[in-house]
């Protein structure tokens, strides 16, 4: 028997009755205007989808079904001994809609061990891969070449009733989160470490043994890994990994190619891979600057320099949130309470204080304050996870917890393929001009 799988077919049905209702009564009404600036402006702030896991509001940040950050960190189950929330607790909140219990939590955790084993050929195609290749292509390889064990792909092939999609969507989400951590552990070790490989310990959470599989045992790193896990996991339905997994899933394409789509976005520098750009960027400038702590002077003009260069100030910034977004906030606590006298930490805290005003300057930029990638960075360097090019898989493995959550959501609500239409600008100026 499997609980939380029962349990998620009960509530199917009345959210299916919800969105009818709304769609009756509600289905010709108007819930915005598209302007041409939008059109041409990447679809900013054009409602578009529907995303049931979470909402980010631009100004207090991610709500994960109502519930924002510190009351997570106030209301989810957390490991014996340890005060961060465990991330099976919002993998449960975004999937139920409801905060879980510690069983509940329990029971997402072993249903994971049981689910970890990850088959040899991915492995293989892995180790087939250069020793240079970038971390997040072994992670989208590794994720695709695991496709072979889709249950979704073969009930498709063996003719399933679109009523029952999402049930192997759900067998599907749960083993590639449950196997992730593996994967992404085998490429860190593989990559930085000689290939030599930790064996997962499953009496472990699924944070705790990830950060057990990197070769990080230490009580804090585990921690750490559980806030990291937790607070990347979701950021509402239109940023690029969740949008992309979305889309390509809207096509019925299984949860491990549609999670690959997902990750190919993450891998951009504008998204995921500003986690390790912001790290590069810090030590690039310690380094230009001489080293040591760097003065409010020096970064400023490092800032400008950066900006004059034609380059972005990584870790700031973002399409949708206007103020500092509260998973900096909550890696900044953190930080105050584990590692207060951390070089980088002051040096990324000087940052904060000398960035807004500079991109504010620019009279350009729409949100001058920090990102979640402005932070992450820092902490791991302290463990001692300071192979940077490795943190955008960390992001991926934490993302897999909503996006995949949103597919099962899209399987069984019967999402549609999705198509938006397209113009060209000629055909544009003639619809606008000859009206
Ligand atoms: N440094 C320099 N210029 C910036 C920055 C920044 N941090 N943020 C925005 N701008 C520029 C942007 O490039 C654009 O310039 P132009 O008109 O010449 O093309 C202008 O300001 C207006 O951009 P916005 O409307 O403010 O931002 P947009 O919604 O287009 O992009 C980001 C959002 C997040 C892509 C952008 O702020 C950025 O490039 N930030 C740095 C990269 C980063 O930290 N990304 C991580 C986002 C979070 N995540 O994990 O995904
Ligand atoms: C995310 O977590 O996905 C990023 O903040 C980007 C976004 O929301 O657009």
């Amino acid at each position: 028997m499997n609980r939380l799988k029962d349990q998620f077919e009960s509530i199917i049905g009345p959210a299916i009755q919800d969105r009818r209702d709304l769609l009756s009564k509600h289905g010709d009404d108007v819930v915005g205007e598209i302007k041409v600036s939008q059109v041409y402006g990447g679809m900013r702030g054009m409602l578009s989808m529907i995303c049931e896991t979470s909402k980010l509001d631009v100004n207090e940040g991610i709500r994960f079904r109502g519930y924002s950050i510190p009351e997570l960190q106030e209301k989810l189950p957390k490991y014996p001994g340890g005060s961060e929330p465990l991330p099976e607790g919002v993998f449960y909140l975004m999937l139920m809609g409801e905060l879980p219990t510690e069983d509940d939590v329990r029971r997402v955790s072993n249903q994971w061990i049981r689910r970890s084993t990850v088959p040899p050929h991915v492995f293989k195609v892995i180790d087939a891969l250069p020793e240079h290749t970038h971390p997040m292509t072994q992670f989208s390889a590794a994720i695709t070449a695991l496709r072979t064990e889709s249950e979704f792909a073969k009930a498709y092939r063996d003719g399933i009733n679109k009523k029952k999609y999402w049930e192997p969507t759900y067998e599907d989400a749960m083993n590639l989160i449950a196997r992730l951590p593996r994967i992404a552990a085998y490429i860190y070790r593989r990559t930085y470490h000689n290939g030599d490989h930790i064996e997962p310990d499953p009496k472990l959470d699924w944070s705790g043994n990830f950060a057990h599989m990197l070769g990080f045992d230490g009580d804090e790193f585990k921690e750490l890994m559980r806030l990291y896990m937790t607070i990347h996991s979701d950021h509402e339905g239109g940023n690029v990994s969740a949008h992309a997994t979305h889309l390509v899933g809207s096509a019925l394409s299984d949860a491990y190619l549609s999670f690959a789509a997902g990750m190919n976005g993450l891998a951009g520098p504008l998204h995921g891979l500003a986690n390790q750009e912001v790290v590069r960027w810090l030590l690039e400038m310690r380094s230009e600057l001489g080293g040591g702590m760097p003065t409010k002077e020096q970064i400023a003009a490092y800032c400008k320099k950066t900006l004059a260069d034609g380059k972005v100030i990584p870790g700031f910034g973002h399409a949708v949130l206007r103020k500092t977004d509260p998973r900096y906030t909550a890696q900044r606590e953190f930080a105050q309470k584990h590692m207060p006298d951390n070089e980088l930490f002051q040096i990324v805290s000087k940052v904060y204080e000398v960035v807004p005003p500079i991109l504010e300057a620019t009279g350009k930029v729409k949100n001058p304050w920090p990102n979640v990638d402005a932070h992450s960075g820092v902490l791991l360097m302290k463990y001692g996870l300071v192979e940077y090019d490795f943190y955008t898989v960390l992001f991926g493995v934490s993302r897999s917890l909503g996006v995949l959550t949103n597919l099962i959501w899209d399987r069984a609500t019967g999402s549609p393929i999705e198509r938006p239409g397209s113009i060209s600008t000629k055909l544009l100026r003639e619809k606008l001009e000859n009206k």
